[in-house]
């Protein structure tokens, strides 16, 4: 219990901040792309990030996009699937819209109530002779139940395809989390870790997917007189790539900067009565991209909405990362499992989740001034 008088701060403190480096070595690479006039398809940085990712992520083949919607859409049209996708309802439209303008049917199933992530059993319950196709997500980072879905896939014929928008960096036993399945989806947001302002990866097992996941993103030309698919415009830019490249320099810094802020929500978050952040395994290594807590109303004392609320009037905007389920959205919801009903686990947890400021900036003082409000909404003070 903390003896601080919890001032509002003095501007608005968001979810996320977007990590940047000094203006003037923006410049530097900026001047290099004026020099060259070469500002997107496959210029000097776009190539450069693409190897240094590569490297980073330790990828079998990696491409990078624009953004990670469309590095999702593109990917599924590689794998040739059809049909039905097998997929969670607890993740950012971003996941289930990409299954439906690919053309191909989101089928819903509960999450797992500890890991959060798509759970293993319910997918084997859901699939049908139309289903091509099983999409997790690593959601928090918090990796899938690999090793079961992957031998699920191989069981009944599947791809299985990650979505790691939040799992940047994430190891699994030291083994990289794109490493696992068929595909794996980041996100380089300006929300990310890692980000290029916009930006996403596929990685692939398979020079042959790879060789169409390029050809995917650019039109599907072959080459200067031949087109041979309808393939999308989902190139990064140069200017993308040149904040990409000097964010990569400083990602290391910031995440041991967030494992200090979030070394402070966990030890002084715990023991506000109700209030449980959310743990990965001692066997996962953490991308640090959001931190996590539930709240349990009765034990609480007060609902996650009101604390939420609470917590604006200290100039504090934390998120409900994921609430409402996405399955419950309009053009979603007469999807098979999207009914609430059959989602008990992910309809309660949506309820109880949020997602506070999580940025090295923060730092610890920023941390403790958080907690500080909290406990004051809380009335634990
Ligand atoms: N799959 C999953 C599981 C995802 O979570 C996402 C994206 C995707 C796929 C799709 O990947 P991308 O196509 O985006 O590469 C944000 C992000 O826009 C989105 O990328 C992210 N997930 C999602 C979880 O969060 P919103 O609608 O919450 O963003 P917004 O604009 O409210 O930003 C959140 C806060 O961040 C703001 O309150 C202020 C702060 N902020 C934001 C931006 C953009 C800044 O301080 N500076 C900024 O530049 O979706």
């Amino acid at each position: 219990m903390s003896s601080r008088t919890p001032e509002p701060f003095d501007s608005p403190v968001y979810v996320s901040r977007p990590m940047l480096p000094p203006l003037e070595e923006y410049v530097v690479l900026l001047r290099g792309v004026w020099e060259r006039r070469w500002l997107t398809n496959n210029g000097q940085l776009l190539l450069d990030l693409e190897r240094r990712l590569h490297r980073y992520l330790e990828a079998p083949f990696l491409s990078v996009f624009t953004n990670g919607t469309l590095a999702l859409e593109v990917g599924l049209r590689a794998l040739r699937i059809s049909g039905e996708v097998i997929t969670t309802p607890f993740t950012f439209p971003a996941t289930p819209n990409a299954i439906c303008v690919t053309g191909l049917e989101p089928v819903f199933v509960d999450v797992d109530p500890v890991t959060l992530t798509i759970d293993p059993d319910a997918v084997e319950r859901a699939i049908t002779p139309k289903t091509s196709a099983i999409l997790g997500v690593h959601v928090y980072g918090m990796p899938c139940h690999v090793e079961a879905l992957e031998e699920i896939g191989q069981r009944h014929g599947l791809k299985v395809i990650y979505d790691g928008a939040h799992a940047f960096g994430t190891r699994v036993g030291g083994r990289p989390i794109g490493s696992f399945g068929d595909m794996t989806m980041f996100s380089f947001h300006a929300t990310k870790l890692f980000h290029a302002a916009e930006g996403g990866a596929l990685i692939v097992r398979d020079a042959e997917i790879k060789r169409r996941v390029d050809l995917l993103r650019n039109f599907g030309i072959l080459d200067e007189a031949t087109v041979v698919e309808a393939g999308s415009n989902s190139k990064m830019s140069e200017l993308q790539a040149a904040l990409g490249l000097l964010v990569l320099d400083r990602v290391e810094a910031e995440r041991a900067a967030r494992a200090r802020v979030a070394e402070v929500y966990g030890r002084r978050i715990g023991r506000i009565p109700g209030l449980s952040p959310f743990h990965l395994p001692a066997s996962v290594e953490d991308s640090r991209q959001y931190w996590i807590m539930r709240v349990d109303e009765q034990r609480a004392g007060i609902g996650r909405d009101a604390l939420v609320d609470g917590l604006k009037r200290f100039n504090i905007f934390a998120r409900r990362y994921f609430y409402p389920l996405v399955s419950e959205a309009v053009h979603l919801r007469s999807f098979r499992g999207a009914d609430p009903e059959g989602l008990p686990v992910a309809t309660r947890v949506s309820r109880e989740v949020v997602s506070l400021p999580f940025f090295g900036e923060l730092g610890e003082d920023g941390a403790h001034r958080i907690v500080d409000a909290i406990e004051a909404v809380c009335g634990f003070r």
